[in-house]
């Protein structure tokens, strides 16, 4: 399950080979959204990918991939499956309508079309597609923090995996990191500020990734795990001390500590250069994560 950002202005996608028809729909529904347009289903394709619409209005009849085809293939993109899709088609008749639908459309406009009725319509699926993003955002996200929670890291984790025995995809690694002495934290700063520092920690994991694809999540309790696809064992390594760093240089008081006297991590990092299974990995770099406990925290170990 992706991690759903922050909604912005919602952006409709217009795709249609009549200049005219776009300028006409443009016209429509400028108010709603910011508006891009594609010519052709090849040209829709290309633009759900790079400009992650919130919505799509499209022609059945078009040269080359017509509306049908583009509305299967659209809905297949990841990230796609949430995006209404709206037939506006000259086309009339049961069976194109069913065709449309069974497409992956949500709703189906003949044209000649009102303004007005294509305004409303618009307006209605865009209200439906914020609230799929932000339930979404909800599943995904921990509530403490704000990053990914445990279920969107679990299918991630489980994606990942599973790209790596498709084959194609280089190495996988995990690190876990976990808040050292957290429990004397809580005791003597109290639980509010647990909480302040855990918003903290997960900050400064989120704010050093380098690459896209990379998820930081809250594992649990005071425990982060950090995916990190495309790194082999060596790279995870450095990944992982680059994180340890960057909780150390947040300069966080924990005086009550035996070993210290600021806020830092331990991690463990594991690393899958071949086919394996996601739990195997999770317990890795959990056996490394107490190696690093026990060779005396804040430090990283494999
Ligand atoms: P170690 O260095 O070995 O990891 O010691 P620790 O004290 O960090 O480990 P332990 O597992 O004994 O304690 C973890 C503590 O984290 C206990 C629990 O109360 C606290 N904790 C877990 N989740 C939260 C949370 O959401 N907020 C706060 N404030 N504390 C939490
Ligand atoms: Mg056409
Ligand atoms: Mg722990
Ligand atoms: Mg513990
Ligand atoms: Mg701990």
């Amino acid at each position: 399950m992706p991690f759903v950002h922050a909604p912005d202005k919602p952006r409709i996608l217009i795709v249609d080979d009549d200049v005219g028809t776009i300028r006409l729909l443009a016209q429509v529904v400028r108010e709603l959204g910011d508006v891009r347009f594609a010519t052709g289903g090849a040209d829709a394709l290309t633009a759900a990918r790079t400009e992650n619409p919130d919505l799509v209005l499209l022609d059945a009849e078009m040269e080359g991939m017509d509306g049908f085809e583009t509305c299967a293939a659209l809905r297949r993109l990841p990230g796609m499956e949430a995006v209404p899709i709206l037939f506006v088609t000259s086309h009339t008749g049961v069976a194109v309508e069913i065709r449309a639908l069974a497409a992956g459309a949500v709703d189906f406009i003949t044209k000649p079309f009102h303004p007005h009725i294509v305004e409303a319509r618009v307006r209605t699926h865009l209200a439906l597609k914020q609230r799929t993003d932000a339930l979404m955002r909800l599943a995904t996200m921990d509530g403490l923090t704000g990053i990914a929670n445990r279920r969107a890291f679990d299918g991630a984790l489980a994606q990942e995996t599973e790209r790596l025995v498709q084959g194609g995809v280089g190495p996988l690694s995990l690190i876990l990191a976990d808040v050292d002495h957290f429990k004397r934290y809580n005791d003597f700063y109290g639980h509010q500020a647990g909480d302040d520092c855990l918003r903290a920690v997960a900050g400064a994991l989120s704010g050093a990734l380098r690459r896209p694809g990379e998820i930081a999540a809250r594992f649990g309790g005071e425990e982060f795990a950090i995916l990190l696809p495309g790194h082999d064992a060596d790279a995870a390594i450095m990944a992982a001390e680059r994180l340890r760093r960057a909780v150390a240089a947040l300069c966080l008081a924990h005086v009550a500590r035996p070993d210290g006297d600021l806020v830092t991590i331990s991690a463990g990092a594991a690393s899958l250069t071949s086919p394996g299974d996601a739990a195997s990995l999770v317990a890795a770099a959990d056996q490394a994560l107490y190696r690093a406990k026990a060779s005396g925290r804040n430090r990283v170990a494999m």
